[in-house]
């Protein structure tokens, strides 16, 4: 096992993947920038190295800085959490180029699954069920080809970017009358953003759910899953709250595309932590993109399997094999997350500021993963997320009966905090019954009214 790792990033993943790393022994470096100086998680750490001012493109994303931080404090490998740097195939690279280990699937499978295309290709190769749409990219300049694809696939369609990912670079198009033009404005966009002008044609699904498969997969051929996640309650492709397991779905079904899903890793050499993202709909999952890094909502998995999924993640990286044969796991209860932010819980405009009380809220079946501490300040140059709290229930009722004490008893002042919406949300009868679509909040909040 690594002596030493290095985490590339701030806030409450880098306390998680520290926590992970002191239980397995391993020293813990902490890099920050200057508005980060008096974080928990630097406090913490066994080693802390400055890596440069507030913008995050001169600290948590200047890859010199990081690589030279590990390489002062003679780490063995970095972990990259989530966003940031975590799915740069080329710091991926850097990172074993400079002789450490990236705890993360090597740079080739960050690259495929980061061209939209060709993760939708490779997938499909692998037998996973992919959304009905356009073999591959549609090419550059061909209209006529265009709008037979489209006819063929059935209106209404989406156009996406293969370089956008995570809702940039989409658009729908209703009638035979918009193709030719949306799919040259998405080209454009798409050549603008992402520097690729490649797009590709999916059918449109129109009230899809969210829901997506965690997966392992070591060094040694093994790979299993870990279940779904349902993530339908999402706000601008911001999710807001997440559960496992998804409500309503079938074990069958479940395991079905759960083992698809562990066959496509072993079939490409996947390696690490993964999630497998679908539309689902009628009883049916499509793929639509993979992320290839631990996820924010990681924690209810864990809950429902009893497996740590980052200390999965470190073992994975230093040639271990998987601790659990898939027959080892299983799902028991129902977990869910609120993801806490620093934001007005009306108009989700970002809140940051000294938080001036805190109080935690505890009990069982309760996990606060948050860096925050009274008189935290939070910066407003990051995303404003400052904590999750995850519950878990032996139903989900109780999940959801423990989430509501435990929102109450959480007093965070000073700064506006989403709890007021948390806690409408767990009273609404809809998010009770679950099974709720992608697009039941802002139906609810009144986004969609024309
Ligand atoms: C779709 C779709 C409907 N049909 N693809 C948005 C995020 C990106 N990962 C894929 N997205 C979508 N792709 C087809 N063929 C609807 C969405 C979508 C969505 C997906 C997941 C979670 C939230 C969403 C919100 C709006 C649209």
């Amino acid at each position: 096992m690594f002596e030493k790792v290095l985490i590339a990033n701030r806030g409450e993943i880098a306390l998680r993947i520290q926590r992970a790393c002191r239980e397995m022994g391993i020293k813990t470096v902490a890099v920050y920038s200057e508005a980060d100086a008096e974080a928990k998680y630097v406090r913490l750490a066994d080693e802390s190295v400055c890596i440069g001012p507030a913008p995050s493109a001169k600290s948590y994303l200047h890859v010199p800085s990081i690589i030279a931080a590990a390489e002062v404090t003679d780490a063995e490998a970095i972990h990259p959490g989530y966003g940031f740097l975590s799915e740069n195939a080329g710091f991926a690279e850097r990172v074993e180029n400079s002789g450490f280990v990236f705890i993360g699937p090597r740079p080739e499978t960050i690259r495929l699954m980061g061209d939209k295309v060709s993760a939708k290709d490779a997938m499909k190769a692998s037998g996973v069920p992919v959304v009905p749409g356009s073999e591959g990219a549609l090419s550059e300049e061909d209209p006529d080809e265009w709008l037979r694809m489209a006819r063929d696939v059935g209106y209404p369609v989406i156009i996406k970017a293969a370089g956008g990912g995570g809702g940039r670079g989409m658009r729908v198009v209703h009638t035979e009358a918009h193709l030719v033009q949306s799919v040259q404005l998405t080209q454009g966009e798409a050549a603008s953003t992402f520097g690729n002008p490649m797009v590709y044609m999916e059918k449109f699904l129109g009230n899809p759910r969210h829901i997506e498969i965690q997966v392992l997969s070591d060094t040694h051929g093994n790979a299993i899953h870990l279940g779904e996640r349902d993530c339908s309650m999402q706000r601008r492709h911001q999710k807001v709250l997440e559960e496992a397991p998804a409500p309503g779905l079938d074990p069958k079904l479940r395991n079905k595309i759960g083992e698809r899903c562990a066959e496509a890793c072993r079939k490409i050499g996947y390696r690490g932590a993964g999630t497998f993202e679908f539309l689902y709909e009628d009883g049916e999952f499509f793929f639509i993109e993979m992320n290839t890094r631990v996820q924010v909502e990681h924690p209810v998995t864990e809950f429902i399997t009893g497996v740590d999924i980052v200390q999965e993640s470190i073992r994975i990286a230093a040639g271990l094999p998987l601790a659990n044969k898939q027959k080892d796991i299983q799902f028991r209860g129902h977990a869910i997350e609120c993801r806490i932010n620093a934001e007005d819980p009306a108009t989700f405009m970002p809140s940051p500021g000294r938080i001036s009380l805190y109080h935690a809220p505890g009990g069982p079946g309760v996990r606060v993963d948050s860096h925050v501490y009274q008189n935290y300040y939070v910066p407003s140059h990051y995303d404003s997320m400052i904590g999750k709290l995850i519950t878990y229930g032996a139903t989900r009722e109780q999940a959801i009966a423990r989430m509501r004490i435990a929102l109450s008893e959480m007093i965070v002042e000073g700064i506006k905090t989403n709890i007021p919406l948390h806690q409408d949300l767990l009273v609404d009868q809809v998010v009770l019954e679950g099974g709720f679509s992608i697009h039941y909040l802002e139906n609810k909040l009144g986004m969609n009214k024309h």
